[in-house]
């Protein structure tokens, strides 16, 4: 059999068939950027190009790329047992996973519900929020908030609480009786800041008054992520974290942390609200739960939302939710793998280590052309550009692919860069980026 796999190019024709997604298809079929092989910090392209990973893939490569530990899991477990149902059905690995996610998890989270993938987590846990609500009595909560700039995944559960008008936009009318918070995003008061800005924590009292519009009542949930990931890195204002918890907590409002980028390491503990110091009611995650090698999904509930839900008929199924794959043994093997490196290799710290080093050095792009804003948490990092007038987007779209010509995978959002390296990354690379980044902004217009 030969596959298109094993040409160095594909035709026009073969490549027209794969609908990509989140992808300008027709400009990236007539240049594509083609990725075969991939080793620790760094991807091979199909012509044997080496690029630096500046993005752990996509968010989700934290070990690094093909690590051994974790390939050996996945291949072990694909011979020895292929699937298992999980409705009325299990595999042992699927326990091993869910208490050792609980063991590195806020106290208090103590349940995991499996899926495979971020969209599939949010939507998981806007529904668990909801039948708690009900199951508790409190039937009339009904309403989800979520906020501006928010990146939830594309499930319609994600896209209605998500604010990004792009990814809302075409898609009708969605889940009624949603509400968002304001971002935090204000370069005036926040430019620069490293770490956590100072400016922004008021911005979390807007929940008192969505709370009086819509009376707490009707309000089921708040979902955030943490730090915003997706739309540019933005970092929580110091104390606007603790705002939202004490709000919700007052008016019986389950808070829900999306960690799907900000879990395993990202920022330099477990999970974000490790780093926060903020506890939410679930957190949903995927991405660096299995290092990004086989899709995985999951929410962190609390005790107190597992154990309403454990009170009807012994016999009776407590949640009429799942999926076909939700705690699917290759990711199970995969996240159990995972997990051990990340512990044995003691990566979360290392990242924590590295962090500010990571910070010394992409602030060293101020003053680069095109840059108003560095801003960073963590390995998450991000350069705010100019935007060209009349073409937003454009500059660092072109700063992008520019940068990866060159040897250096980041990603653009917007007129942002943002920089998300796996956590094995050294000080070296992390130069390497910074170098590539300056060069790649003083070449474009
Ligand atoms: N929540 C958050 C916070 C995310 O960042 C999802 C949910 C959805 O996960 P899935 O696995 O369904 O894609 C995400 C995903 C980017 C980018 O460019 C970010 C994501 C996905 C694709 C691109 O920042 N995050």
């Amino acid at each position: 059999m030969t596959l298109l796999s094993d040409q160095l190019h594909l035709t026009a024709a073969e490549l027209d068939a794969h609908w990509m997604p989140f992808t300008a298809n027709r400009q990236f079929k007539s240049a594509p950027r083609m990725l075969a092989k991939a080793e620790g910090m760094y991807y091979w392209t199909a012509e044997g190009r080496q690029v630096l990973d500046g993005f752990a893939g996509l968010w989700c490569c934290n070990a690094g790329h093909c690590r051994k530990p974790i390939v050996e899991a996945i291949q072990k477990q694909a011979a020895t047992m292929d699937y298992a149902p999980p409705f009325q059905m299990a595999h042992p690995l699927s326990f091993e996973l869910a208490n050792r996610i609980v063991e590195i998890a806020p106290r208090g989270l103590d349940h995991v519900f499996f899926c495979n993938s971020g969209s599939e987590a949010v939507d998981t846990a806007l529904k668990i929020a909801l039948a708690w609500q009900r199951a508790r009595g409190e039937g009339t909560r009904t309403r989800l908030i979520g906020r501006e700039r928010g990146y939830h995944g594309v499930g319609f559960g994600g896209i209605s609480v998500g604010g990004i008008p792009a990814n809302r936009k075409m898609f009708g009318t969605m889940l009624t009786g949603v509400d968002h918070l304001p971002h935090t995003h204000n370069l005036e008061k926040n430019a620069y800041s490293k770490g956590q800005p100072e400016w922004g924590a008021h911005l979390a009292e807007e929940l008192e008054r969505l709370v009086t519009l819509h009376d707490a009542s009707t309000i089921a949930a708040v979902i955030v992520e943490p730090l915003a990931g997706s739309t540019g890195v933005l970092v929580p204002p110091r104390g606007y974290l603790q705002k939202l918890r004490e709000i919700t907590k007052k008016h019986g409002i389950l808070l829900i942390f999306d960690e799907v980028i900000t879990a395993f390491g990202r920022l330099g503990a477990a999970f974000g609200a490790d780093v926060y110091g903020v506890v939410p009611d679930m957190i949903t995650f995927a991405k660096g739960v299995t290092s990004g090698t086989v899709p995985m999904g999951g929410v962190l509930a609390s005790g107190e939302i597992y154990q309403t839900f454990m009170s009807g008929p012994p016999g009776a199924i407590e949640l009429f939710h799942g999926y076909t794959y939700s705690a699917h043994p290759l990711a199970c093997a995969a996240g159990v793998a995972t997990l051990e490196l990340y512990k044995d290799e003691d990566l979360f710290n290392r990242a924590a280590r590295m962090a500010p080093k990571f910070e010394e050095a992409i602030h060293g792009l101020k003053g680069t052309r095109h840059v108003i804003d560095v801003r960073n948490q963590g390995l998450v990092g991000a350069v705010e550009l100019a935007s060209r007038p009349g073409a937003p987007g454009a500059r660092a779209f072109e700063a992008f692919v520019k940068a990866f010509d060159k040897g250096v995978l980041v990603r653009q959002t917007g007129d942002i860069i943002a920089i998300a390296p796996p956590l094995i990354i050294e000080e070296a690379q992390v130069g390497q980026i910074v170098a590539t980044l300056r060069e790649v902004l003083g070449a474009i217009e």
